[in-house]
């Protein structure tokens, strides 16, 4: 049994993915009120994927975080500011050898649980599928994206990776899934807070945040070769444009968590991108600003702040 911790656009869609690959599924919902909610629609789900022209309905069976049944496999779909408290409703209940798939954005989130479930192999992985919820019954597979996995120890690839390939699942094992992480980091650091303060989509960047971009860039790649990561300068440049260019129409996910009032993962990309900095004094004055606008602007319009 795989259980998925967090049944919101991500856990649905894994939940989806695996379940059609014939692979046992249980969510873990967060609290009775919603476990009922979801047992009032008899745990049906709609799903609707537009680029396959695809509409399916199944049923998807879940649980409360204290049900007695032992963790084997535990998939983590939360945000990343509420991964490492979900990881620990649970904790008590994985067994021996349990293992753990974290799919949070950002950086920050994954090192924590990681600390927390120390006896335990915890994979990381990095996502580019897009998802969304209509309402709670209903997931809209808009994107299909990449999915890497990796061991930040570096261990070899589980057993279960291959299975599930062989079951259909799309799925990329990296030997160095830090560095992967550490990329997409720099990526979203750059895209998804000018998104936010500009209000537009990824696409309008190249126009409207030029030179801003091309600051960022700089200190972001001094940052990951500090921190190891190979990439020049060219090289981030280029695939931040082409990202850019890829997902123009897309608002970013921190533009839309701030669209509906919700709290943005900006302390697991920005936040962590300073923290990092900091440990190595390494002066990123561009980042600092675009990290004060931002919250500046999330003060101003009442907006959650981290
Ligand atoms: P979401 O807000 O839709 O879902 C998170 C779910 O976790 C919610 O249902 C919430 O109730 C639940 N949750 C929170 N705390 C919990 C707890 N203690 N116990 C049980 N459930 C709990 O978020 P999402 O869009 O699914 O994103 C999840 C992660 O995946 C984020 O880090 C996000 O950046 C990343 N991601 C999302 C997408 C996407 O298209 N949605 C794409 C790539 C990566
Ligand atoms: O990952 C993204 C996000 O919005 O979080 C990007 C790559 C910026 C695509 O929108």
């Amino acid at each position: 049994m795989l259980h998925i911790l967090g049944a919101g656009s991500m856990g649905l869609l894994w939940a989806v993915r695996l379940q059609r690959a014939g692979l046992p599924v249980r969510l873990i919902l967060r609290n009775a009120e919603r476990l009922a909610a979801w047992h009032s629609q008899a745990g049906q789900l709609e799903v609707t994927d537009p680029g396959q022209q695809q509409h399916i309905s199944l049923t998807l069976n879940a649980e409360l975080p204290d049900s007695p049944e032992p963790i084997n496999f535990l998939l983590v779909a939360t945000k990343a500011y509420a991964a490492e408290a979900a990881v620990l409703s649970v904790r008590h209940r994985l067994s021996e050898g349990a293992q753990v798939l974290l799919l949070q954005n950002g950086m920050g989130s994954q090192q924590a649980i990681s600390r927390q479930l120390s006896r335990h192999r915890v994979f990381y992985a990095s996502v580019t599928d897009g998802a969304w919820r209509p309402s709670a019954h209903q997931l809209i597979w808009a994107g299909h994206g990449q999915t890497i996995i990796g061991d930040p120890r570096q261990g070899p690839a589980p057993d279960w990776l291959a299975r599930w390939q062989s079951q259909g699942l799309t799925l990329e094992w990296h030997a160095d899934i830090m560095a992967i992480l550490w990329r997409k980091l720099a990526i979203n650091c750059a895209i998804n807070p000018l998104t936010a303060l500009l209000d537009c989509p990824n696409g309008d960047l190249l126009e409207r945040a030029h030179g801003r971009l091309e600051e960022l860039s700089q200190e972001l790649q001094q940052l990951l070769s500090a921190f190891g990561i190979p990439l020049s300068l060219d090289i981030l440049r280029t695939q931040l444009d082409q990202v850019i260019r890829q997902t123009a129409t897309n608002s970013s996910s921190m533009r839309q968590d701030m669209h509906a009032g919700r709290r943005t993962e900006i302390d697991f990309m920005l936040g962590f991108a300073l923290r990092s900095a900091d440990q190595l004094n390494l002066s990123v004055p561009a980042l600092r600003k675009l990290n004060a606008d931002l919250q500046t602007y999330l003060a101003t319009h009442g907006l959650p702040l981290n």
